[in-house]
Formats: C-alpha cells, sequence, structure tokens
C-alpha cells in the first residue's frame, strides 16, 4: 500500500539562540520610552503618513476600536492620543505594509517556512491572496475567491455528519462577523464552536454564572476612578492593558489604594508615567501599587482564605466589617462560609501562600473598613485546575464587603482580545442556550443543533481521534495557542480540510490537514468599502458596551475581503441560495446583520443607532442587584478547597506568561523592556536560591521537562535569569512552553488549560 503523503513541517520551528541582553527590570511603565517605542513600530513597519493617521483615529469615538486589548475608551477620549505602546504596536503589526502573494509561496515551501521562528514568520507582513495547499504539495498556490468557497462547501457536505466539522473563533472577529460565522455553523447542523475564550477568560465566566448569574464583569471604567480599594490579582497591566494604569492612576490621585497580587512585581503596577499628560512625560510617575503580596504560583485560594479569616475574626469583634445589610438582603451561604473559614489553620494557610504576615496583616487593614471595592485579574487566576475556584475565591470577599451592585465596586475580568466579549455575545459558544434557540427558529427560520458540541479542549481530542475531519478559523493560530503542541499538530495533521481565515501568516498555515485554505481579510483598522459605502462594525469591550468602530486605512490589497463577506459567501455557495436566511444580503448590509442580531441575541436593541459615539451598555444583572435566577434568588457565597500540588522535591511550578513585545502567539520583537531581557525568548526566570540549589549560574542552558500520566513533555534550551519570584516558582513564555502544558489538563469546570500551573524538573544541558 502506498504511504500516505506527509508533509516535513516543524512545529517548534527555529530554536537558535539570539544574542542576549539582560539589565535590570524597569521600575517606571509607559512615559516617553514608551512613545517613543510605539512610534518606532509604527514608522518601520507602516511609515510615518499612514501611522499619524490610524494614531490619531485610534479609540476616538467616530474612530477605529484599537485592535489590541479589550479595555473601554473614557466616556471622553483624549483628544491627542487616546492609545498606548502595545495598543501602536498591535496597529503597526496589522497595519504593516509589507505583504506576501503567490510569488513568495512559490518560492517558499511551506516545510522551509516551518523551519523559521513565530517571530520571523510575523515578520513577512499582510496576506493580500486566497491560497491553497494541495493534497501532496508543499507549496501554496493561487485560488479563485468562489473556487475556495466550493471546496469548503463541498468537504462539508462530503462528512458523515455535521459533527465531523469544527469551527474555531479568535477574539478579534467584530460583532457582524461572529453572528453571521455562528448562525452559519448552527445553520450547517453543529455546536462545534471552540473559541479562544476558552483558552482564556472560560474560567471567570463559569465562576461568575454561578456565583453572580452572569459570566462578564460588573464594573464600568468610571467605577475605577473613585474606588477605595483595588485589587489587581494575577494580571500585568503594564504590558496587556496598558491603558488600564491610567484608570489606576486617577483612582490613586482620588486617594484609593491599589493591591497587586501576583507572584511577579510587574513593572506597571510599581510606577506609572502617564504619557497622555505633560507631567507623564517630565514628572517622576505615579506610584500605582500601595501592598504588593507575591504570592505564590497558584495559592491564591489560601491567600484570600487568611484574609477572609481575619476579616471574619475582626467582624466578630465589630459587627462593622461585614456587610451584614447587603448579606441579609442579597446573599446565600454565609453561615457556611463562616463555620467552613474555622476549620483552617492560620499559619497552614500562611506558609501555603508564601505572603509575609505583615503584608497580609496590612492587606486585611487596607479593607476592613472599606466597601467600595473592584477586584481586576486575567490569566493568572484562570489558567490553572482550580481556575474557578481562585476567581470565586475572591467573589466571596466582594460579597462579605457588600461591594457589588453600587458606584466604584465590583467584578472586572479584564478581557484579552478586543472582542472576545462580543464575540460570545453574539452566538460564540459551545453549548446551548435554549432560549436563543428559540429565538434563532423564530427569527432566522432554522432549527439549530440541540447537542453541546467541542470547546477548545474537545476539538484537540475529537480531531486528534479522527472524531472530526474538517476545522476552520475565524482568525487566530490554533496551533501555537493550545496546549500540547505536538498533540495538537497531529490533531490537525488528521484532518481533510482546515481553513484560515487570517490576516498575517502564522505556524497554522504551515502545519495543516491535508488540504488547507488560506483567506486572507481586513485588518480593524482598514476602510470597508463596499458599492462605494463605508461599512462601520460594532464591538464590545470588556465591561459590556457595544459600539460601533470603522477602519480609514486603506485596504492592503484590493484581493482581500472582509470577514463577513466571506462567511456570508461561503454560507449562499453551501447552501446554494436555497435557505430561510438570505446570506448574501445579510453579507452586503452590516445594517441588516444587526438588525437581525438585536432580534436574536438577548440584551441588543437598536444598536444602529445606540451604538454611535461612546455606544452602550448591554444589561447586567448584577448591576441592578438583580440574582433571580439563582438558587433562593440570591448571589452564592462558595466554599473552596485549597489546592494541593504535591511537588516531589525536584520539581517546580512553571507560568507560561507574555513579554512585552508580544500579543499572544504574535511575536513583535524580541525584546520584554520591562523585564530588562533583550534580543531573547528562550529564558527561564527562576529564583537565585533556586539556582544555587541547582548549581545554575545566570544565563545556563537548560531543558524544560513536564510529566503528566507518565508521558514525558520537554521544552529544549532556555537560559535562565535570576529574578524576584517566589522560591519554587517559574516563569517562561508562551507560546514556546506550550510543548510542556498537557492536553488532558485543564481547569474544573470551564477546561481552560493550566497554563500557569504546570508541574516542571529543568536540567542542564
Ligand atoms: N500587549 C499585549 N496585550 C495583550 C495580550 C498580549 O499578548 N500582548 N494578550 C491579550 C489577551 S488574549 C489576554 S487574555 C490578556 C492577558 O493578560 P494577563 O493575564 O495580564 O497576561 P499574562 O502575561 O498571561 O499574565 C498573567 C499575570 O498573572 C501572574 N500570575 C501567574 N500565575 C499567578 C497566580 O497563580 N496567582 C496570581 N495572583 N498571579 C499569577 C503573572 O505573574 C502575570 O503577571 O492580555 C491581552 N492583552
Ligand atoms: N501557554 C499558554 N497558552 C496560552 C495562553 C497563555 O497565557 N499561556 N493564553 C491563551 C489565551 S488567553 C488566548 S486568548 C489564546 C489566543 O489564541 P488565538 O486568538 O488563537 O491567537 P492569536 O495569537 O491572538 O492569533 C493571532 C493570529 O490571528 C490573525 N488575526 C489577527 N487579526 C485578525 C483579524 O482581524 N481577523 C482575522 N480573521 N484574523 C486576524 C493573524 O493571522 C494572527 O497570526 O492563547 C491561549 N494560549
Ligand atoms: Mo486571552
Amino acid at each position: 500500500m502506498k504511504e500516505a503523503f506527509q508533509r516535513k513541517v516543524s512545529v517548534r520551528g527555529s530554536q537558535k539562540f539570539s544574542d542576549i541582553v539582560v539589565k535590570e527590570p524597569v521600575r517606571v511603565a509607559a512615559g516617553v520610552l514608551g512613545v517613543k517605542e510605539a512610534l518606532r513600530h509604527s514608522f518601520k513597519e507602516m511609515g510615518v503618513v499612514r501611522s499619524m493617521t490610524a494614531l490619531l483615529d485610534m479609540n476616538q469615538q467616530e474612530g477605529f476600536s484599537c485592535p489590541s486589548c479589550a479595555w473601554p475608551d473614557p466616556e471622553k477620549p483624549s483628544k491627542i492620543a487616546e492609545y498606548c505602546e502595545n495598543g501602536a504596536k498591535a496597529l503597526a503589526d496589522e497595519a504593516t505594509t509589507a505583504t506576501i502573494d503567490a510569488a513568495f509561496f512559490k518560492k517558499h515551501s511551506v516545510e522551509e517556512l516551518s523551519q523559521l521562528s513565530d517571530y520571523e514568520l510575523n515578520t513577512f507582513g499582510r496576506l493580500v491572496e486566497p491560497m491553497i495547499l494541495r493534497p501532496g504539495s508543499v507549496h501554496y498556490e493561487p485560488i479563485a475567491w468562489s473556487e475556495a468557497y466550493s471546496v469548503i462547501a463541498h468537504q462539508l457536505k462530503a462528512l458523515n455528519s455535521p459533527d465531523e466539522a469544527i469551527f474555531y473563533t479568535s477574539g478579534r472577529s467584530c460583532n457582524e462577523a461572529a453572528f453571521l460565522y455562528g448562525m452559519f455553523i448552527r445553520a450547517f447542523g453543529t455546536n462545534n464552536m471552540p473559541d479562544c475564550s476558552n483558552m482564556c477568560h472560560e474560567s471567570s465566566g463559569v465562576a461568575l454564572s454561578e456565583t453572580l448569574g452572569i459570566g462578564k464583569g460588573s464594573v464600568k471604567l468610571e467605577d475605577l476612578y473613585d474606588a477605595e480599594v483595588v485589587i489587581v490579582a494575577g494580571q500585568n497591566p503594564g504590558t496587556n492593558h496598558p491603558r488600564m494604569l491610567a484608570a489606576l492612576a486617577k483612582c490613586k490621585e482620588n486617594g484609593g489604594k491599589v493591591i497587586s497580587i501576583n507572584p511577579l512585581e510587574e513593572s506597571g503596577l510599581v510606577t506609572f508615567k502617564n504619557p497622555q499628560h505633560v507631567e507623564g512625560w517630565v514628572g517622576k510617575g505615579v506610584a500605582i501599587t500601595d501592598l504588593h503580596l507575591p504570592v505564590r504560583i497558584n495559592q491564591d485560594i489560601p491567600l484570600m482564605k487568611l484574609i477572609l479569616k481575619k476579616l471574619a475574626t475582626l467582624d466578630a469583634l465589630q459587627n462593622d466589617i461585614f456587610d451584614h445589610e447587603f448579606i441579609k438582603d442579597y446573599v446565600d451561604g454565609y453561615e457556611a462560609l463562616i463555620a467552613d473559614l474555622k476549620t483552617y489553620d492560620e499559619n497552614e494557610l500562611l506558609a501555603q501562600c508564601g505572603v509575609a504576615v505583615d503584608q497580609v496583616n496590612t492587606a486585611v487593614r487596607l479593607l476592613a473598613k472599606k466597601s467600595k471595592i473592584v477586584v481586576c485579574w486575567a490569566m493568572g487566576l484562570t489558567q490553572h485546575k482550580n481556575g474557578v475556584a481562585n476567581i470565586q475565591e475572591y467573589v466571596n470577599l466582594l460579597l462579605l464587603k457588600g461591594a457589588l451592585g453600587k458606584p466604584n465596586a465590583g467584578t472586572c475580568p479584564v478581557r484579552g482580545h478586543s472582542n472576545v466579549q462580543g464575540d460570545r455575545s453574539v452566538g460564540i459558544m459551545h453549548f446551548v442556550d435554549e432560549a436563543l434557540n428559540k429565538r434563532i427558529e423564530k427569527y432566522l427560520g432554522f432549527t439549530p443543533p440541540s447537542k453541546e458540541g467541542y470547546d477548545t479542549v474537545g476539538a484537540m481530542k475529537a480531531m486528534y481521534e479522527d472524531d472530526a475531519k474538517f476545522f476552520m478559523c475565524l482568525g487566530g493560530n490554533f496551533l501555537m495557542a493550545a496546549s500540547d503542541t505536538e498533540y495538537t499538530a497531529k490533531a490537525i495533521e488528521n484532518c481533510d480540510l482546515t481553513v484560515q481565515i487570517s490576516t498575517k501568516l502564522n505556524r497554522s498555515h504551515l502545519v495543516t490537514g491535508k488540504t488547507a485554505l488560506m483567506l486572507p481579510t481586513y485588518g480593524r483598522s482598514e476602510k470597508d468599502i463596499k458599492a462605494g459605502k463605508l461599512r462601520r462594525i460594532t464591538v464590545e469591550n470588556s465591561m459590556g458596551q457595544v459600539r460601533k468602530s470603522r477602519g480609514l486605512l486603506k485596504p492592503i490589497a484590493d484581493t482581500i475581503k472582509s470577514e463577513p463577506d466571506i462567511i456570508s459567501e461561503l454560507a449562499h455557495t453551501f447552501f446554494e441560495g436555497k435557505h430561510s436566511v438570505d446570506w448574501q444580503a445579510l453579507g452586503a448590509d452590516y445594517e441588516l446583520i444587526r438588525e437581525k442580531i438585536d432580534l436574536v441575541i438577548k440584551g441588543f436593541e437598536n444598536t444602529e443607532e445606540r451604538a454611535k459615539g461612546a455606544g452602550y451598555y448591554l444589561p447586567n444583572n448584577v448591576r441592578e442587584l438583580d440574582f433571580s435566577k439563582l438558587p433562593n434568588g440570591k448571589a452564592q457565597l462558595t466554599i473552596n478547597k485549597t489546592p494541593k500540588h504535591e511537588l516531589k522535591s525536584d520539581e517546580y511550578m512553571l507560568m507560561t506568561i507574555r513579554s512585552h513585545d508580544q500579543f499572544n502567539t504574535t511575536i513583535y520583537g524580541l525584546d520584554d523592556r520591562y523585564r530588562g531581557v533583550y534580543n531573547e525568548r528562550r529564558v527561564l526566570f527562576m529564583n537565585a536560591e533556586d539556582m544555587e540549589t541547582l548549581h545554575l549560574k545566570k544565563l545556563d542552558v537548560v531543558d524544560i521537562t513536564s510529566t503528566y500520566d507518565g508521558v514525558e513533555r520537554k521544552a529544549y534550551k532556555f537560559k535562565v535569569i535570576p529574578y524576584a519570584i517566589p522560591k519554587g516558582d517559574l516563569a517562561a513564555y508562551f507560546p514556546e512552553t506550550n510543548v510542556l502544558v498537557p492536553y488532558n489538563h485543564f481547569a474544573d469546570k470551564s477546561k481552560t488549560p493550566i497554563s500557569k500551573s504546570i508541574k516542571v524538573r529543568i536540567h542542564k544541558v
């Protein structure tokens, strides 16, 4: 029998070292250097005119929404510049003038390209032509758009069941594209809709839905300004949400206190110079954090329990620490929680969390008499086996303090991708929402499937085990974002057809199914004009506010298409024009899509008008203190177990984090300025005492191994850097370390991979 053709592509790419430079970590975030860096990237990628035009429009009310993170815009944006260094870098990366066309792929095979690093792959520029990689070939070749749709439609029809197809979504797509995509997938017949949020804030969604009745945060941007205490837990805003620092600085000016809870003392949380103010250019900057609690990795639950226990002891004496009226009216489970706290030993909790007792006591003092408390968090809480419980333990604090449903208090899960929250709102989900299904039936005229689909982890397994044969991605880089890279690669290579709708080249275009399609699309900053009409999209930010966005740059090529165009044409081809939904009409007119969104998606209303300017807030039951959908009609306190890792004597706990020069799997550069590392990403941050125990010197090279269920996974060649990190803990960058994350270890309930607590051993090479 003839051997099946297998491309010899590299899953890991180049593992060569660059010339590393290590300096002291920087203690001041943003400021003039941030602006300089932003402009340097922009000018290099886009040229001066394109850069300045775009930067001045970004996040302005009539402009376009930043393609980077989901932090909201102030009601009155700064007239000069409502963007940050990393937003500017994201823009420069998307709006680069470099392009790769058919000639490029004729010259370079996927096997050759796959030998490069992710950083190198991203430098080539924008994809401008639809391309196909045919079975038995190692070169992409051009394909007409209409033919590409036919290839997909044909493949979908050839499947034994619609459930053999999987459709992924990354969080950059606008509401209009995500709605069309989600509805087409249901009309086709499956709920197999994994999305990036499964790897991201899914734990937050589950934790908040169970306790407060909505999977989103409750605060608005302005709530942060007059909060008495803001807790920033498991989040690095200086790099990942820089404009949040301006809000924290405002809170400080108004007398608020900031507590950061993080194994690392991240630069942005130390001092911030606001580049939007003159004093940010010349002054000393604002000290952001009043108290830093260097918790050990995944020991937030013991730390919070200790704080709650100490607060409960004070409350038992004074009766004015917890908000008893609020608890009586709105909260379930008070007695049980207090009784459970009594079963814990303070010294044990202290030892587990690794924070000094004085620091814990300071936190208790800061919180004791305050009720306007906001808790902000991101991946440091969600990406653990007990990710859901982590968040619920922080929610316990807010409920006991009555810090919900009033101004300047509440939950603030800080979202990742710029429209990840909107995509979920408009229907990208693997689970079944019966009320939504009824509305789809009523307003779109077809019966959606009622069986739960695959999430990210389920999708990997289904492809690996040959239960799925078709994989389509609306943006993203599934191969590098998902855990267990080698396993995921095999899963993807098992597929008959993989389809990427993308702006830029990444490894998911190189490690593919037997046939692969690459469909180039617009970035957020580009002008989307059809039939002479400028089209606007809508997005939802981290605080549930929906607003319009329109690009202003000339599209990189007239051969690319918008996401709604691609999806509607595909749906039209698949149904051959015979379906209850007129897909082509929707694709042609985004206003029509918004009309359908208003009908089908709960909470959206008159979006066409209301999303103008600053936009409008979607309904939020926590803001209204309406917990009627929860047991006993009340918000739920929860009893969470403390995590046990049972590390062996030679094992360490590794968290995989972002550098300052990347957006997820897109690597802009090789520097991590705030952490003092230049020109290299293959580094391992380690406590100096641990290095001594292992006889390791600065910049020694090590391999990292994780062992789960008897399977060894290895990441090769990392340079060790001594760093202020708790003993026993390690940090390294993702996606290089995703090879270590086992596909079958993830958070209880939310199935978010355990990317922040991987047990590893290290070996000097
Ligand atoms: N420039 C830029 N912006 C981005 C992104 C990007 O890659 N680049 N990504 C976007 C996306 S999709 C997301 S989800 C967000 C991610 O935003 P973040 O969550 O801030 O990103 P990470 O780098 O994963 O940082 C996690 C932080 O949690 C800390 N941490 C790790 N483990 C623990 C723990 O057990 N307990 C506590 N308390 N802290 C812990 C780490 O030290 C680190 O500071 O940013 C978004 N914005
Ligand atoms: N170990 C580890 N793994 C992680 C994480 C971690 O902290 N540690 N974080 C997880 C998190 S929080 C997330 S959100 C995921 C991210 O997972 P993804 O969202 O899948 O990955 P990205 O790197 O954001 O995707 C980048 C690609 O998206 C495409 N793209 C960019 N803009 C657009 C656009 O406007 N439209 C379209 N169609 N395509 C576009 C480009 O081709 C680019 O190469 O990774 C997860 N993986
Ligand atoms: Mo994310």
